[in-house]
């Protein structure tokens, strides 16, 4: 035994040699600064090839799908478990949040035998569940349906937070049947295979959000969450200190995780906003990239480990390996006669036989205890060390533990770097949340680290923050940030799915539409039914010999136009249009039936003038795009007002007659209004001028509406059963009898109340362009008082009617718009707290809702088609649909949708679909010119 007063002068000489001896010896591990940057640099490069897709890649940057840090919101009891670091814990944390948020924890070490860490996967999973349901019993808690939240700290493939795929083992683990499978799965057949055992009877399943939920007799769990430990000491200490963005574990393995930007996560999407990485940095060096670097020392233990060739860098730093590489390097110098008289044992020369934890004690710097303590370690491996030995040995793990805290250090400055860059900034603070044995328990390694990371990163202001309760809290953190969504999300789906309608209930749309078709059509029922089948006295499509000049007016759409239409026939068939828009003020839609056709002849006057055709009279084509009762092609009677007109003493009235009224008034010019046509009959003669399939019209605009040719015999408000005439179906009213009741929602009822003629057009408030925004307007409202958007902030602006203009959807769900534009529109609109998990919830909405109209839509289409098919008893239709609309051009998707569902709905009908790019204006004027024809021809 060393006698105590003969260290002090004695040793000052000898440590210096021993010192310089060792220090010569194991030159290799004395990595320079320059080395150092050099390192830092390379590892950098291969975060970059991590964030991208190269799958080669050895640094992996696994994406966590944990996209903030706790914000203080988080409360409710989690259980979890922490798998993979020197113990395998259970715990219960009880997360409270009155005014200030606590955390309270319970845990339960337990043993994961060796034989399980090596053996078959299922046994080590069985293993887990039955200490949970040990620690369950314990709590007594054995009732209580708890969500959990699993460390599992291995390199895992997430695709969701509680889905995660084991990507290889490490740190001495090597269970079969584990790699490349969602651990997540595992555990949850562990647990259910436990209680089926234990108890024969299943309650039936219990939904949260995904199928995450066990039910066995014995107990209930919901696997909310898992995450890696870097991740989960990073929001154990975010909780504290909301700059921590990093985590950093130095214990039996080592890695570290950050907050990165979404747009460098090549292999997520979105770009908004951050998401956590776990670095798995372990693997540095596993392409070769360290060779330089790497000792025989590295390369014995790496040969000497379960999974050669694999995390080498890890197998420089971390606590599983520190102790060996020592042990190495003390067998190697003494068999070249360097320390113990050149004598080795059989202990040094077992495998793992320098536990790192010498290590620890060894460097202990008080006093002399370092000293003592390595004296101890040697005399315990059956040595029998000299003062000179127990210094030489001091100094190899200084050496050893230096290396593997500035190679941490080496590779946390490249993080630094990245997130500085990241954020464009000057200097960077931040806080790391750290844990590991080594990095807590190694008495100089957490001052060596960041004394190195000072000088790496000299612009970098960063603050370390120990997780003193594990990382576990994190993991509750997690589970509370994952639960709150997941109950949000859930909610948000119940609200969603009152939209979305299954086939059935499509099916139902087009039966309940053929019924009313019926009813409108047939005499004794039509004043009843809310789809009015009116007939539009155009029995005809075009034929190509329509000739003329022709004036036309187009009112009813999102423009009013006026148009001239130079019709020819024969050889030089052509239809030459010229037009002009003008605008109906509000007041003028709102104000008197006068003011209105008073300000429509205006503009003719001015289009007559703008055309150097003053004076001139032209048969004139009326596209009045209302519900219309006409007993003539040159007389409507309008109904009623829809889409947000309501100009007094006009319902009930001949428009034909209001309209001769006011070019009576003006005594400027006078013109023959030969007829009045709905914009969608308008549609269906404009594009059967191209295509003399064309039998139907369709408009998704500001209302929606449809019509077609029916057999003259079914059009029993008109003589006659010769031919067919075009029917004007008005199928915006329907439901107006509580035919969609069943299909309305609250968010459909809102939209009804408040709009200008509550109880009508139900089908076409939930269809057309008019109403679609003010629908998501109120879902988004709706969302928001539940706090499940916008974080609950009602904006003044979003309560205003009408902000959420239908245009907005079109382009919010066009797919080349990217999240951020997505913002920029709820920007746009006032909402500028917006996130980008809202604005993803806001293109959902969006989606949800226009889907439905274009279901809608194409249900009331397969009823008219299918119609018309059983009218010719064909076994297959081959139809034109003449369309038009701003809904219709402008959507990204509502075209395809609705198409989608007609043929679905109506298989036997071979639809096609026209758009119009000329409006109804010219089918005004063509079946103006057949009108001209007949009169001319003495027919009427
Ligand atoms: C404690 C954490 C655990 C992590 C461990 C790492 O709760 O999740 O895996 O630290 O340190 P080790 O136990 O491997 O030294
Ligand atoms: C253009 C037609 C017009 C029709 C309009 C409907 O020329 O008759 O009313 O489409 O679409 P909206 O302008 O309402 O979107
Ligand atoms: C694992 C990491 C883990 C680290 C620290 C490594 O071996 O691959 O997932 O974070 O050890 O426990
Ligand atoms: C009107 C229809 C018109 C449709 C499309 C509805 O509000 O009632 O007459 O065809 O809008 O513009």
């Amino acid at each position: 035994m060393i006698a105590s007063h003969l260290l002090a002068d004695y040793f000052t000489e000898l440590h210096h040699d021993q010192v310089q001896k060792v220090d010569k010896y194991l030159y290799p591990l004395c990595l320079s600064d320059e080395s150092l940057v050099d390192v830092s640099v390379r590892f950098r490069r291969e975060m970059d090839r991590g964030l991208g897709r190269d799958t080669t890649a050895c640094v992996k940057m696994l994406p966590t799908f944990v996209r903030s840090t706790p914000d203080g919101t988080e409360k409710g009891d989690f259980l979890a478990l922490d798998l993979g670091g020197s113990c395998f814990r259970v715990l219960l944390v009880k997360v409270s949040s009155n005014g200030k948020q606590r955390v309270e924890m319970e845990n339960q070490i337990y043993d994961i035998p060796e034989h399980l860490k090596k053996g078959c996967g299922s046994d080590l999973f069985d293993h887990i569940a039955e200490c949970l349901a040990d620690f369950r019993e314990r709590m007594g808690i054995k009732e209580k349906k708890l969500p959990l939240g699993f460390t599992f700290s291995f390199p895992c493939q997430q695709t969701k937070l509680d889905e995660s795929y084991l990507v290889s083992w490490t740190k001495g683990f090597k269970a079969s049947g584990v790699e490349g499978e969602d651990v997540v799965a595992l555990l949850r057949k562990a647990i259910k295979k436990r209680g089926r055992e234990e108890k024969s009877a299943e309650k039936g399943p219990f939904r949260l959000g995904a199928a995450s939920s066990v039910v066995t007799k014995d107990f209930d769990i919901d696997i909310v969450a898992v995450i890696n430990d870097t991740v989960g000491a990073m929001m154990t200490c975010g909780f504290d200190d909301q700059r921590c963005e990093i985590g950093l574990i130095v214990g039996t393995g080592t890695n570290a995780c950050y907050m990165e930007q979404m747009r460098h996560l090549e292999r997520v999407e979105g770009d908004e906003g951050r998401m956590c990485v776990n670095i798995e940095w372990g693997a540095f060096g596993d392409d070769d990239a360290l060779e330089d670097l790497r000792t025989e020392f590295d390369r014995d233990v790496d040969a000497g480990s379960l999974n050669p060739g694999k995390q080498l860098f890890e197998k420089m730093i971390s606590g599983m390996y520190m102790g060996e590489l020592v042990r190495l390097i003390l067998v190697k110098m003494a068999q070249e006669g360097l320390l113990f008289q050149g004598l080795t044992t059989p202990d040094l020369l077992a495998p793992g036989s320098f536990q790192t934890s010498f290590v620890f004690d060894i460097e202990n710097e008080k006093d002399n205890e370092g000293l003592l303590s390595t004296e101890k370690v040697l005399l315990g491996l059956g040595l029998t060390p000299s003062a000179e030995d127990c210094v030489a040995t001091q100094r190899v793990c200084q050496i050893v533990s230096t290396r593997s805290a500035h190679l941490c250090s080496a590779a946390l400055s490249a993080v630094l770097r990245q997130i500085r860059d990241n954020k464009a900034a000057e200097r960077l603070r931040t806080t790391v949340g750290v844990d590991g044995s080594v990095y807590k328990n190694h008495p100089m390694f957490a001052r060596r680290l960041q004394k190195m990371l000072r000088l790496l990163v000299p612009d970098c202001d960063v603050r370390f923050l120990r997780a003193e309760a594990g990382s576990s809290k994190g993991a509750a953190m997690v589970t509370a940030v994952a639960y709150r969504l997941a109950t949000q999300q859930a909610e948000r789906q119940r609200v969603l799915d009152s939209l979305r309608l299954s086939r059935e209930q499509l099916l139902e749309v087009k039966r309940r539409m053929e019924v009313e078709m019926s009813r409108g059509l047939a005499k004794e029922t039509h004043r009843d039914a809310s789809v009015k089948m009116l007939p539009t006295f155009v029995r005809s499509t075009p034929d190509g010999t329509e000739h003329g000049d022709f004036l036309a007016l187009d009112l009813g759409g999102t423009n009013f136009r006026v148009l001239l239409v130079r019709v020819r026939s024969g050889k030089q068939k052509s239809v030459e249009m010229h037009n002009k828009i003008y605008a109906i003020p509000q007041d003028i839609m709102h104000g008197t039936g006068e003011e209105l056709f008073d300000h429509i002849v205006h503009c003719i006057a001015d289009f007559l003038e703008y055309m150097g055709m003053k004076g001139t009279s032209l048969p004139l084509g009326f596209t009045f795009s209302f519900p219309c009762k006409q007993n003539k092609l040159d007389e409507g009677v309008l109904l009623r007002w829809t889409k947000g007109f309501k100009a007094s003493g006009c319902e009930g009235k001949d428009v034909v007659a209001l309209m001769k009224e006011a070019i009576h008034r003006r005594e400027e010019f006078d013109l023959d209004v030969v007829a009045v046509v709905n914009d969608t009959v308008g549609t269906m003669m404009t594009c059967g001028y191209e295509d003399p399939h064309c039998e139907v019209g369709l408009i998704v605009g500001t209302g929606t509406n449809a019509c077609y040719m029916e057999e003259m015999q079914n059009v029993e408000l008109v003589e006659g059963d010769e031919g067919q005439m075009c029917v004007n179906m008005e199928w915006g009213a329907f439901g107006d009898q509580g035919e969609l009741d069943d299909f309305c929602t609250v968010f459909d009822r809102a939209v009804d109340e408040l709009s200008t003629n509550p109880g009508k057009q139900r089908y076409e408030k939930m269809i057309s362009g008019m109403y679609l925004g003010e629908v998501v307007r109120n879902v988004l409202l709706d969302f928001t008082s539940k706090g499940l958007l916008f974080r609950g902030n009602l904006s003044e602006r979003l309560k205003s009617r009408g902000i959420f203009e239908t245009r907005f959807l079109s382009q919010i769900e066009s797919d080349r718009l990217a999240l951020r534009q997505v913002r920029s529109i709820l920007q746009h609109l006032g909402l500028t707290s917006s996130t980008c998990e809202d604005s993803v919830l806001v293109r959902e909405v969006c989606g949800v809702v226009s889907r439905r109209a274009a279901q809608l839509c194409g249900a009331g289409l397969a009823a008219v088609v299918e119609r018309i098919r059983q009218n010719r008893q064909l076994a297959q239709l081959r139809v034109t649909v003449g369309v038009d609309g701003t809904l219709y051009k402008l959507h990204p998707h509502f075209s395809t949708i609705m198409l989608q569902t007609v043929r679905d709905l109506a298989p036997q009908c071979k639809v096609s679909l026209l758009q119009s790019e000329d409006g109804s204006g010219k089918g005004a004027a063509l079946i103006s010119a057949v009108a001209c024809r007949l009169r001319d021809a003495g027919q009427h």
